[in-house]
């Protein structure tokens, strides 16, 4: 790997520059033994709460020995045998054991004990899976559209293109050292769809459908990203690849970003701080260096022509007689029983294979039109409904305070509790994207919503209390656009007056007539 560059050896790096410079991340992988032999309180504390993320292994501090393991699954698809494995796993952790569908079409499973790695990392390798790279500077799970291969209107597969991303960065699944040690995370989407499923524009890499010269490919964006002190949508590369060219342009990037992104502060090292540095020109020219010829100019038009669909309930496939079930995961938390269930449901009813989705929900594909009837009136879809209300239906929460310790608030359960009561007052016309983050980082991607609520601290009668930021104005599939902070610190308690009268003046609801 080519990291003497200038910037290493010429700025200050920061911490985790350092850690990483006197040992790479992934290199733990040969130490998992020890660690489970010692027990999580022994291990090096870098290595237990840095290094081992490298390895999708994320020590807790709100729940000190007990790990989450964030999976890998490209395009965000598993079959029913591998959603068991991961059942089995979290299964044995009884109430500590759950799992998270993640913003990133992925799985987060809770409760992990160190001394089981080693047997699960055996058990996720039989079964072609892997958790590594998944965090710290890493390339994150990497995204595509969940109607991938079924989607009638589709206009790329992106099903074969993430996973060959997928194994190029990480070397499939073993880990690869040339992408171990980037200036910062990184994020990758491909959207193969008219309604750019993927949130392409809030990824520091996107491919965006686009026609050339009659022939289908992809526009280029990029630097997209979300942080504490900066949000940006993604910007045009002005290049357009074919398919067969989307893995060398990912690689081009991620070479360019790795060897010249800042290692000073991590504040100012996203990818988007690179492009401002050189400006766009300077690094579509590194960019072209690095990928070996000339990018051709983007198509002056992409394909994304479409609102973006939530893909819950029935809806017809391209392969005649065939439809795909969405199923409403609320705030996409799934306990083991339930796990279990949705493998054995895909398995009876479609062809053994589970899709999530963006926003915390699951697809069962390929279910034949003659079991449908049966499927839908199976027990789980009480739990996980196919027409959920018109606020449950929308929202998405990032995991706050129960697992995370940057959280500002408790955001799942609450934000659950919250829809319901405005559900029981309101009649609400249409779906309205209500989506919760615990605190700036935004994982739970409060610009992209109709209404975005990021944790902060409040004040209210002199105390400090829970509060939220209100974002408005988020627009996601054609002409995407990110929302806006329209009002600051409001105390939690106050959060359901205040969204009764946005839903009433700006979604068009009505009180109910029996309140
Ligand atoms: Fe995130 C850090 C959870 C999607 C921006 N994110 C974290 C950590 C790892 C912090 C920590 O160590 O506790 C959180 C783990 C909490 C836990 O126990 O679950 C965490 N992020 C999540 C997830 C699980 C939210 C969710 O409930 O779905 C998402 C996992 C995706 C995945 O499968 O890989 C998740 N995070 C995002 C997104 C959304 C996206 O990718 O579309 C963003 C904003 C987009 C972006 O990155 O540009 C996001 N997470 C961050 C940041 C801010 C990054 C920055 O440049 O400053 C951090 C903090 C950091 O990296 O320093 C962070
Ligand atoms: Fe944790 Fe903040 Fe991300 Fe929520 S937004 S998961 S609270 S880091």
């Amino acid at each position: 790997m080519t990291l003497a560059t200038d910037k290493l050896t010429t700025a200050k790096l920061n911490k985790f520059e350092k850690f990483k410079a006197e040992k790479d991340g992934l290199l733990v992988k040969d130490e998992l033994e020890e660690f489970a032999r010692i027990g999580w309180e022994a291990i090096d504390a870098t290595d237990r709460e840095q290094r081992l993320k490298w390895l999708g292994v994320f020590f807790r501090p709100v729940t000190p020995g007990k790990f989450m393991l964030r999976m890998r699954l490209p395009n965000g698809i598993l079959s029913s045998d591998r959603m068991r494995i991961l059942a089995e796993i979290v299964q044995r952790y009884g109430d500590d054991g759950s799992a998270d569908i993640t913003t990133r079409q992925n799985l987060q499973l809770r409760g992990i004990r160190i001394e089981d790695i080693p047997d699960i990392f055996r058990r996720l390798q039989a079964a072609q899976m892997t958790s590594v790279q998944s965090g710290m500077d890493n390339v994150r799970n990497i995204t595509g559209s969940p109607v991938a291969g079924i989607d009638a209107d589709e206009l790329i597969d992106t099903r074969p293109l993430v996973k060959q991303v997928q194994d190029r960065i990480t070397n499939s699944g073993e880990g690869n050292f040339a992408y171990t040690n980037l200036p910062r995370k990184f994020n990758i989407a491909i959207a193969g769809g008219k309604d750019n499923s993927v949130h392409a524009e809030i990824n520091d890499i996107a491919f965006v459908p686009a026609y050339k010269n009659g022939e289908i490919g992809f526009n280029v964006l990029v630097g997209g990203f979300f942080s504490a002190k900066r949000c940006e949508a993604a910007i045009p590369l002005n290049a357009w690849v074919t398919p067969a060219d989307v893995a060398d342009l990912s690689e081009a990037i991620l070479s360019v970003y790795r060897d010249n992104g800042s290692r000073a502060n991590r504040q100012k090292s996203r990818l988007m701080w690179l492009i401002d540095e050189w400006g766009l020109e300077k690094f579509r020219a590194e960019v072209e260096r690095e990928f070996g010829r000339s990018l051709v100019e983007a198509a002056e038009e992409d394909e994304i022509a479409w609102e973006k669909r939530d893909h819950i309930g029935v809806h017809a496939q391209k392969q005649p007689g065939m439809y795909y079930v969405g199923l409403h995961v609320p705030v996409g938390r799934l306990q083991a029983p339930q796990m279990f269930e949705l493998a054995r449901l895909a398995q009876v009813y479609g062809s053994g294979e589970i899709r999530l989705t963006v926003e915390q929900n699951a697809i069962v594909p390929n279910v034949p039109e003659t079991r449908l009837e049966a499927f839908l009136g199976e027990p789980l879809l009480e739990q996980f409904a196919i027409a959920p209300a018109e606020l449950s239906r929308s929202l998405v929460s990032c995991t706050g305070a129960q697992f995370c310790n940057f959280a500002l608030i408790e955001t799942k359960n609450r934000a659950v509790a919250l829809v319901k009561e405005l559900e029981a007052e309101l009649e609400i016309p249409r779906s309205v994207r209500i989506h919760w983050t615990g605190c700036p980082n935004s994982c739970g991607q409060p610009q992209v919503a109709d209404i975005g609520l990021m944790g902060t601290k409040a004040r209210k009668d002199g105390k400090v209390v829970e509060g939220v930021d209100l974002y408005m104005g988020g627009k996601v599939g054609k002409d995407a656009a990110l929302g806006k902070c329209v009002e600051k610190s409001i105390p939690c308690e106050d959060l359901k007056s205040k969204l009764h009268d946005i839903l009433v003046e700006q979604f068009g609801a009505t009180p109910k007539a029996h309140l």
